[in-house]
This record gives C-alpha cells, sequence and structure tokens, in this order.
C-alpha cells in the first residue's frame, strides 16, 4: 500500500465504520412527544433559535417568540437564519444536509413542500432508517429520574428498540439538591434535606433501584465550571456517600459533562446556556480517589482540551469523549482529534452527537467522519513515512476504536 491507497483507505474505513453514538438527548417512539423530529423541530433546534436572535429584528421579543406555534418559530428561523443571513453556521450548515440527505429541495427553498414529506413518515419507521442512513449501531439516551415527563414513561416499561440504550441522568442531585431530594420523597425515600448519612443511604437506594429499572449504561451529569471536587460541600459529600458507591454497586462508569454555565440568558431557553474555564482537577481527584471505579468525561471549554487529554494519559478508569455542543464545529473536533489521537492513541471516542433532534444524527456523523478522516489520513500518512505499515484490518480496527470501540472495551474493562 503507498500514500494514496493508504488514505483512500483510512478516508473510506471512517466513512464506513458503525459509530456508537455515547449521548443523546433522543427517546423511544412509545414516549410520545418526548422523541423531537421533523422539520419544526428540526429548524426550532436551541443552537438555531440562539443565532436567529443575533439577527433577528428587534420588534422579535422573546416573549412574542416563544408564544408563538413551533411551526411559526420554525418559520422565523428560516426565514433569518437561512434566507437573509446565509445558513453558514455549523448548526445551520447540519440542516441542509439533513434535508439533502433526505433528497428533499433545499434548492429551491421550498420549506412547505418540505415539511409535507416529514408529515408523511411514520416514526416507527423512519426510526430505524434515520440509524441506518447515520450508520450507528446504537445511541445512548439521557434518561432522568427526577423528570415528571420522563418517569410515567419510565416506569411504565414502554417498549424501547434496541438501537436505543438508557443511561440514568441525575444533575438535580448535584446542582439542584432541593427539588432532588422532593422527587426522591414523593417517590417514596427517606431523603432529608440535610443530607446526614441515612439520607445519602436512600439516595443510594434510589439510584440503584432506578438501575434495576433501566440497565443504564452509566449516570451521567453535566456540572459548571466551578465543580470542584473535593471540598467541603454537600455536593462531595453526595458524589462520596450516594453516587459513587451505587455507580460502583450497579458497575457502571460515571460520566460528567464539566463546564456549562448555565442560563447566561434565560429568555433563550435551553440555548440561554453559556461556557467556561473550569478545573479538571476535580476529575483527577475522582480518578485517584475511587481507582476501582470507572469515569467518562467530556468538557465544554475548548481551553480544557489539553489538560483533559492528559489525564486520560494518568488514568486507567478514566475515558475522553466527544466534542461537547460549543466545541462540536469543524475547526475544533479537528483540533480536539489531532491532540487526542497524539496524547492518548485511539483510547478515546471521538465524538457524540447529542442530538436532540432525531434527524439530527443524519448530519452530525457525516460532518464529524469528514473532519476526523481529514485527521487521521495525516497521522497515518505520518506513520507510513515513519516507516509503520498498517494492514487494512488493523485500520478499520483502530478506526472503529475511536468511533465506539474503546468505548465498548472501557465499558467492559
Ligand atoms: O447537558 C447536556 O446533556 C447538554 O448536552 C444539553 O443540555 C445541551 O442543551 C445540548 O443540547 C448540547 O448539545
Ligand atoms: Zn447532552
Amino acid at each position: 500500500m503507498d500514500i494514496a491507497s493508504l488514505t483512500e483507505f483510512v478516508r473510506n474505513a471512517v466513512g464506513s465504520t458503525v459509530v456508537t453514538d455515547v449521548h443523546t438527548h433522543l427517546f423511544p417512539p412509545s414516549h410520545g412527544d418526548l422523541l423531537l423530529w421533523g422539520a419544526d423541530e428540526i429548524l426550532t433546534y436551541h443552537y438555531l433559535v440562539a443565532e436567529l436572535f443575533t439577527v433577528a429584528p428587534r420588534e422579535l421579543t422573546f416573549e412574542k417568540f416563544w408564544s408563538l406555534p413551533k411551526a411559526a418559530q420554525a418559520d422565523l428561523v428560516w426565514e433569518h437564519v437561512f434566507l437573509k443571513h446565509g445558513a453558514l453556521s455549523e448548526a445551520a450548515r447540519g440542516v441542509i444536509t439533513t434535508f439533502n440527505t433526505l433528497g428533499l429541495d433545499t434548492g429551491g427553498r421550498d420549506l412547505p413542500g418540505i415539511r409535507k414529506w416529514f408529515a408523511a413518515q411514520k416514526v416507527e419507521d423512519y426510526l430505524p432508517k434515520v440509524f441506518e442512513l447515520a450508520n450507528i449501531d446504537h445511541a445512548v439516551m439521557t434518561n432522568n429520574p427526577f423528570t415528571p415527563a420522563e418517569v410515567e414513561h419510565l416506569r411504565g416499561g414502554r417498549p424501547c428498540p434496541d438501537c436505543l440504550r438508557p443511561a440514568l441522568r441525575i444533575d438535580p442531585l448535584l446542582v439542584d439538591w432541593g427539588s432532588a431530594v422532593a422527587v426522591m420523597k414523593d417517590a417514596g425515600y427517606g431523603v432529608k434535606v440535610e443530607g446526614d448519612e441515612k439520607a445519602l443511604g436512600e439516595v443510594r437506594r434510589f439510584l440503584t433501584d432506578w438501575s434495576k429499572r433501566l440497565g443504564p449504561v452509566y449516570f451521567a451529569a453535566s456540572l459548571g465550571p466551578e465543580f470542584a471536587y473535593p471540598d467541603d460541600s454537600l455536593r462531595t459529600r453526595v458524589i462520596d456517600g450516594a453516587i459513587m458507591p451505587a455507580a460502583m454497586e450497579v458497575g457502571v462508569p460515571f460520566a460528567m459533562m464539566i463546564g456549562v454555565r448555565k442560563q447566561v440568558n434565560p429568555p433563550l431557553g435551553d440555548g440561554g446556556d453559556g461556557v467556561g474555564v473550569a478545573d479538571p482537577a476535580a476529575v483527577m481527584n475522582l480518578c485517584r480517589n475511587y481507582p476501582q471505579a470507572k469515569f467518562l468525561v467530556t468538557m465544554l471549554s475548548r481551553v480544557n482540551q489539553h489538560e483533559l487529554c492528559v489525564l486520560g494519559r494518568k488514568f486507567g478508569n478514566l475515558h475522553v469523549f466527544g466534542c461537547w455542543w460549543f466545541c462540536n464545529n469543524p475547526s475544533i473536533i479537528a483540533e480536539m482529534t489531532r491532540q487526542r489521537l497524539e496524547l492518548l492513541g485511539t483510547a478515546f471516542t471521538c465524538q457524540h452527537s447529542d442530538a436532540r433532534v432525531l434527524d439530527q444524527l443524519i448530519y452530525k456523523w457525516p460532518h464529524t467522519r469528514k473532519i476526523v478522516a481529514d485527521v487521521l489520513a495525516e497521522k497515518y500518512a505520518a506513520l507510513f513515512e515513519a516507516g509503520w505499515r498498517p494492514t487494512e484490518a488493523e485500520i478499520t480496527r483502530d478506526v472503529r476504536a475511536i468511533f465506539g470501540g474503546s468505548f465498548a472495551e472501557f465499558l467492559a474493562k
């Protein structure tokens, strides 16, 4: 194999490798409206609503926008972000990739026609088609036992296709203790707001009971840039007294998504969150304090990526994953993937989609595959120049590794 055929093989391998999507906000069709899909959900993705308000005319107030029906909101995004301001952002380009991949004519800019196509789809049939188009074996959901709308479905044991796997989302335990206690109390657990030993035991029981019910791939929480561990806060006591003991008892990793500055502009809703530089030392201390436990970590700030990569070299019980949210952009994905290959080899997961709308899988993975293919081709060419001759089977293996293979290995070890 010469460099040209090596490069071509690498690009094809990235283009065809099956992906495991380790973090999404998707739900089974049996969970009704919780599963977002279709033209209006695609266009009112909180990324695009935030972009709308960077260009919207003054008279379009937040109140006015949120008072509109979904379709009218989508019309405004289409008008201002796509027709009047060129659709150059990653999220906007994603919409075009999605519509085009589905064979919908964006050239004619015919939103009503596009809507008509989606109206003719049945989500039970559409979901497997989307997974096939994106070439995903399975995606991990975000299932929150503190959200009543979700609990109703989760307790009901609704059918869930095998391509969707559960994860137990536990943010309130760490960022909104008061409301977490209220939910656990209502569910019959003797949790007091003081968070004494007995209360933490009950939190542990709440987590293990939900784990028996769902069989989660991991426990997960997003945390602010101020997150510190250990400190003398209740949060540290909840981590040490409930979350880590339960995670180890159930045998699942604790996934942390660190660096979100919640609601920097609340009228934007989900689009109102921002980012802050965090201190990865909290991750270091957890990995050191719990050598028998496993941690999955992604960080939101571009500034934190190098230090996190280095921590990934230091701790075998730490798995670095994804280019989260504001890092999920071609320029940053390339930078992060290059850095991770150089520091971690293939012992990481290069991306997760964070899809909030089913159809987003159709653009988020091809966009990432393209970037990762460029970086991997460059790395393999350098390896070839150094004199190593990887076989096709080895390349296929190593490409799969950063798209879910290493994640599976990490879970299994
Ligand atoms: O905390 C999270 O899981 C975040 O991914 C979301 O809250 C965020 O709104 C999002 O959709 C990012 O892509
Ligand atoms: Zn997410």
